[in-house]
Order: C-alpha cells, then structure tokens, then sequence
C-alpha cells in the first residue's frame, strides 16, 4: 500500500538565485526559507508564497497569498469554483496558524473568495479560534469581503448534474463503510484519480519563523453541513515554532480520528524525521482502519526548523509541492509524487 518517491524537479539548481536580509550563503543552517504543499496545486501557490519568503517577509503572509492563488483558481475542492455539497451548495473550510501558536478557522462558509483570509481576520480581530456558517459569513462581510454570487462554476454545475444521475442521494451515517456511502463514492473518479485536491500548506521564513495554512470546499457532494479536518487546528493543520509545522489531505474524519497534523508535530518533537512522522501517523490511521483503509486516501506533510520537509500518504497517487532556498541560497523547486 505505500509507494515509492519520485523527485520531479520543476526548476533547476541555481536558476532563481536570491538573497534576502538575514541569510548567509553557504553557511551550514537550517535549510530556509522554506514552503510545501499538498497537491499539483502546490506548485503555482508556492510560487505566490516564494516570492513572499524571498524578500525576507513572514511565513504567515507566504501561506495566506500561496493558499489564495489555489482559492481564486477553478480546482474540485478548493475555493468558490469547487464541487458542492449534495444540496448543491460550496461550502469552504480554512484555517491559519501562526509561529505563537496563534490561529485562527472558518468552517461552512458560502460565498466567499477567500476563506484562508477570513481566517486570519478571525484569528487578528476577534477572542476566538472558529467561526462557523452565517456567523462566518456575517463577519467576513462586516470585514469586506465581498459576498460572490452563489452560482456553480460550469465544470461543478456538470460535475454536480452527473452525480446526481449516478447517486442513490442516501444519507450518509456509518463512514467506515465507504463503498455503500453514495455520497462519499466521488472521492474516487472512474479514472481512479482521487477526488481531493485541499491545499495545505507549511512555510518557514528566512527569520526562522513556521506557520500554515489550509482551506478547502471538503469532500465533493458532502452531507451538508459536514466539516472534515482541514479547518480544525491540529488536525488539517498545527504548527509549533519549536518544533516543526504539519498539514494533512485526503479523508478529513479520518485525519480527525487521530488528530493528524498535531500527531506528525509531536512525533517530530519526539525526534522523528518529518517524512517519519508522516509516515507514522499514516500507519496509525491504517492501523485503526484495518481493511477499510484501502478505500481511503490521507496523505501528510510536514517541515522542521532544521527546513528538512516530507510527506507520506495511504494510497499512491498523492503528491506535493517544495521550494526552498539551499546552503547556498539557491532556489531549488520540485515534486514529489509518492
Ligand atoms: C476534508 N481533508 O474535507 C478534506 C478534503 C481533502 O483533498 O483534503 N481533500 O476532509
């Protein structure tokens, strides 16, 4: 069930050459600036993130401007453009988290852009962590944002028409049994391709400084009103300044159930390789599954402060984003498909 690692490299070794205030070529330190996302997404927002992290800007900034590149984009599963719920509603999850272990979520949000920035102004401007639906709604619009029409992209509109043909439209209750969960199925096209697309994303600063992000439309044709993992705080995502910053993909109860990205950090604390400790919180996932874990995809990534990155996944098929500067600042971008 776990696949081997391909490293694709996008840009070559030397190409974007850079400096930025605070950073020594060539001096053996941690690897950074540094960014990872989840998906083939992750390559165009790490660009939008890179070019924070390369004039020496904050690591919360890069995740909030990288994930937004994804948000604005028409992608199945992230932003307005997204597949709906079963009632044929978008409705976004995000949350952001910064290097004091501030942060800040939404969660069944409609009709707005950019749910990531939602996120932050709750996590800036308000006591509290989440917001939630009209609440959400009411307060990104008291923030200006501006409220988008509620029309389906044309590719969800005939995504949506499609799954209504094929789809029982059965409640879904026990998720353990993925195959008769007529509304879960879309998570695997015909293709085989897995129907997730979620950015998640982790950034370290040339100051040393993690944070992250992550925001999503969830699982395609949803119960309505289901929330997976990606806007809660240490399961879509945790970041801990000492430590190292995660983020997770792919079949958010079950990323929930172990409390994933707070469980990769800890391992790392622990010691663990990033890789590892994806690789760990994967098999504790699988382990809790049993045989019901080949029907699911849940992939992780995570950094350290030592700029070392990873990712390990259930099923093969997931990959993610990376760029970062080398020892001797260098941009280096890549892939890796696992
Ligand atoms: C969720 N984890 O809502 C998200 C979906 C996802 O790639 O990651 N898709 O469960």
């Amino acid at each position: 069930m776990l696949h081997r690692r391909r490293f694709l490299q996008l840009g070559s070794l030397g190409l974007g050459a850079f400096s930025f205030a605070g950073s020594t070529a060539g001096k053996a330190a941690a690897r950074k600036p540094i960014v990872i996302s989840t998906w083939d997404a992750g390559i165009e927002a790490n660009k939008a993130a890179w070019k924070v992290l390369r004039s020496g800007g904050r690591a919360l900034d890069a995740v909030e401007q990288g994930v937004m590149i994804t948000e604005a984009s028409q992608n199945c599963c992230v932003g307005l453009g997204a597949n709906p719920d079963r009632d044929g509603y978008v409705t976004l999850d995000s949350c952001i988290m910064d290097e004091k272990a501030n942060c800040g979520s939404v969660a069944f949000l409609e009709r707005i852009k950019h749910p990531v920035s939602v996120a932050r102004r709750v996590m800036e401007k308000t006591p509290h962590v989440m917001l939630v639906g009209s609440g959400a709604q009411q307060f990104a619009i008291e923030e200006g944002f501006p409220l988008e029409p509620s029309k389906l992209s044309e590719e969800a509109e005939r995504d949506y028409q499609n799954w209504l043909k094929k789809s029982e439209y059965k409640p879904v209750i026990n998720i353990e049994n993925t195959k008769k969960q007529t509304a879960f199925v879309p998570i695997k096209y015909d293709n085989g391709e897995w129907n997730h697309d979620t950015i998640g994303m982790v950034a370290m600063d040339a100051a040393g400084n993690l944070s992250g992000s992550c925001t999503t439309s969830g699982m395609g044709f949803k119960m309505r009103g289901r929330l997976g993992d990606s806007p809660i705080i240490g399961a879509g995502l945790f970041v801990d300044n000492e430590v190292g910053a995660a983020t997770a993909t792919g079949q958010g109860e079950d990323v929930i159930r172990i409390c994933g990205s707070h469980l990769v950090v800890e391992l790392m604390r622990q010691g663990l390789s990033p890789e590892a400790a994806c690789k760990k919180a994967v098999e504790r996932i699988i382990k809790i599954k049993g045989d019901a874990a080949k029907d699911i995809q849940v992939g992780f990534i995570a950094i350290n402060k030592q700029g070392e990155y990873g990712g390990y996944c259930i099923q093969k098929g997931f990959n993610f984003a990376v760029c970062y500067a080398d020892d001797k600042n260098f941009m280096v971008e890549g892939r890796f498909v696992l």
